[in-house]
């Protein structure tokens, strides 16, 4: 986080989602995308929820990553009150690993869209990466940035695996 406006909003149902949302969070901060961060509940704080909805276009967000397992109501509910861009991660719950959270968060009716991602690290990853290819379509710097790490990537794949066995 820094002190510019935040352009991302990152969301998450409890604190226990922390673990899983920090890697979205650390692919905004390796991008230098300002972002903010909060604990909203669409269960335990639905006040909080609904503020937060509908401030998000007037607050200048151009996404928001929610994060949220089980009974996952959060990315749809906060979507269903903002036209920003909702992104949701599906939490792997302890219940049922997440299949809960998944379908929770695509399940939406027509008209109210949240672009879903995989359930865990590769979905928190996954929408860090969005947002910033969101942003970048308005942001040459940040498109510079984000194609130089898909190089690195590309080049870090090895042409032959080390054989473990
Ligand atoms: C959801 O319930 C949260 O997003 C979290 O994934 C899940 C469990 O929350 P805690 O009981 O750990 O606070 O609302």
């Amino acid at each position: 986080m820094d002190d510019a406006a935040p352009q991302v909003g990152v969301i998450m149902g409890s604190q226990s989602d922390w673990p899983t949302m920090a890697h979205a969070v650390h692919i905004l901060e390796e991008f230098g995308i300002a972002h903010d961060v909060r604990i909203v509940s669409a269960h335990r704080t639905p006040g909080r929820l609904i503020a937060y909805a509908k401030g998000a276009a007037d607050r200048g967000l151009k996404a928001i990553i929610a994060g949220a397992g089980g009974a996952a109501h959060l990315p749809g509910m906060v979507a269903s009150m903002t036209r920003v861009p909702v992104l949701g991660v599906p939490v792997q719950s302890a219940a049922l690993s997440g299949v809960d959270s998944l379908y929770s968060i695509v399940q939406m009716p027509g008209g109210v869209p949240v672009a879903t991602f995989a359930i865990g690290k590769a979905g928190a990853t996954n929408a860090g990466l969005f947002a910033a290819a969101l942003l970048a379509n308005t942001d040459p710097d940040l498109a510079q940035r984000l194609d130089d790490w898909r190089a690195a990537q590309t080049d870090g794949v090895a042409p032959t695996p080390v054989r473990e066995g």
